[in-house]
């Protein structure tokens, strides 16, 4: 399977006869589908490279509750002002978990929030795109949470233990979010044609802002051939980009909606749709930095650590003075 993935993605993923003994004993847990322990041995790479992933998503899942805090104090009910604050405080939890996972493998919350705010962690780039309507609500639990949940059900066999513990319950609670965008998207696109137009609207902006969520293709693609053979990472991008085209293409259907993309067509032999790709060049621009809300995101982000300061500073001191009190007795 390793040759195989050598062959395909141009990636030197060392063969267990290179490994020294350690690093070929920890292989063949893995390949055994053992679940690797904050305090087994690891190879730095291991260690480091779940820290990226890791790090990155908790950062996602907290900068993600940006797009849609910006409709709570606007929802349309007060059912729906109800069902999507309880959403973004879900988005907060499940960063929370994934920092947590993070910090087992040595690195601090407080480190990890610092390189996000000073540009050396990303965070998805779905969440550098505006929320302009009460539509995008829909689209984004139904497109965002959507595509979320294809990549996140995998992960919940990944081969680091507290992150496959965390990916558990974070696709419980992704489940209920994308029912409630295709709830929501299935009103405006069975409401009055303005509501229609709003949905339609809605899917034309967040159809390939989605599929690249899943990562550039997979020649692009500079870490899934190592992550993989760590179980780090379960399936491909484009594997799991065409899984999404494929489960959202009849959903579309059934509200009644057109998929912004002339070329969708079913292929019978492959038994998948075929469709178009995302603007890679878009892509990359995203992850640089020059998305339409990247500035505006990091400025959010470093707002609210300032702003959280003193209740850090308070914690500390009374962490201090209770060790000093514990070492005084
Ligand atoms: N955005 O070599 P690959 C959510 C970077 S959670 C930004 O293919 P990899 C919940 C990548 O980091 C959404 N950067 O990378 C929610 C690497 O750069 P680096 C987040 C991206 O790691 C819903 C470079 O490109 N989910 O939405 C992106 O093997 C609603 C080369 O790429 C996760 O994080 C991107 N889309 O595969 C919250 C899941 N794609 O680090 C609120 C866990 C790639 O070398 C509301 N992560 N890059 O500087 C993963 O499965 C993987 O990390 C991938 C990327 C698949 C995202």
């Amino acid at each position: 399977m390793y040759a195989q993935m050598i062959k395909s993605t141009g990636q030197g993923v060392k063969a267990l006869d290179e490994m020294d003994p350690q690093e070929r004993a920890f292989q063949e847990r893995i390949d055994a589908g053992e679940k690797i322990e904050p305090k087994d041995w690891m190879p730095e790479g291991y260690r480091q490279n779940l820290i990226r992933q890791i790090g990155q998503h908790a950062h996602s899942e907290i900068v993600g509750q940006l797009p849609e805090g910006n409709w709570i104090t606007r929802a349309p009910t007060l059912e729906r002002k109800a069902i999507l604050l309880a959403k973004v405080q879900d988005e907060a939890g499940h960063g929370l978990y994934l920092y947590c996972a993070a910090e087992t493998l040595g690195v601090s919350r407080d480190d990890l929030t610092e390189q996000l705010i000073d540009g050396r962690m990303k965070y998805s780039s779905i969440f550098n795109y505006p929320t302009l309507t009460w539509a995008d609500m829909g689209a984004v639990g139904w497109l965002v949470d959507g595509a979320a949940i294809m990549n996140q059900v995998p992960l919940q066999r990944t081969s680091y233990g507290p992150y496959s513990r965390a990916m558990i319950r974070i696709c419980k609670e992704e489940s209920f979010h994308q029912r409630q965008g295709f709830d929501l998207m299935t009103k405006m696109a069975k409401g009055t044609e303005a509501q229609k137009r709003m949905a339609q609207d809605a899917l034309n902006r967040f159809w390939y802002p989605s599929l690249m969520m899943f990562g550039p293709s997979d020649k692009d693609s500079v870490h899934s051939a190592q992550s993989m053979a760590w179980k780090i990472k379960m399936n491909t991008n484009d594997e799991l980009r065409q899984k999404f085209v494929d489960q959202t293409v009849p959903q579309a259907d059934y509200l009644g909606l057109t998929v912004p993309d002339d070329t969708l067509k079913w292929n019978e032999e492959r038994g998948h749709y075929d469709f178009a790709e995302p603007d890679w060049d878009e892509f990359f621009a995203v992850i640089k930095g020059h998305g339409p809300c990247n500035a505006e995101r990091i400025v959010a982000r470093r707002k609210a650590w300032e702003d959280g300061a003193w209740v850090r500073d308070g914690l500390m001191a009374h962490a201090d003075k209770k060790a000093a009190k514990v070492a005084a007795e």
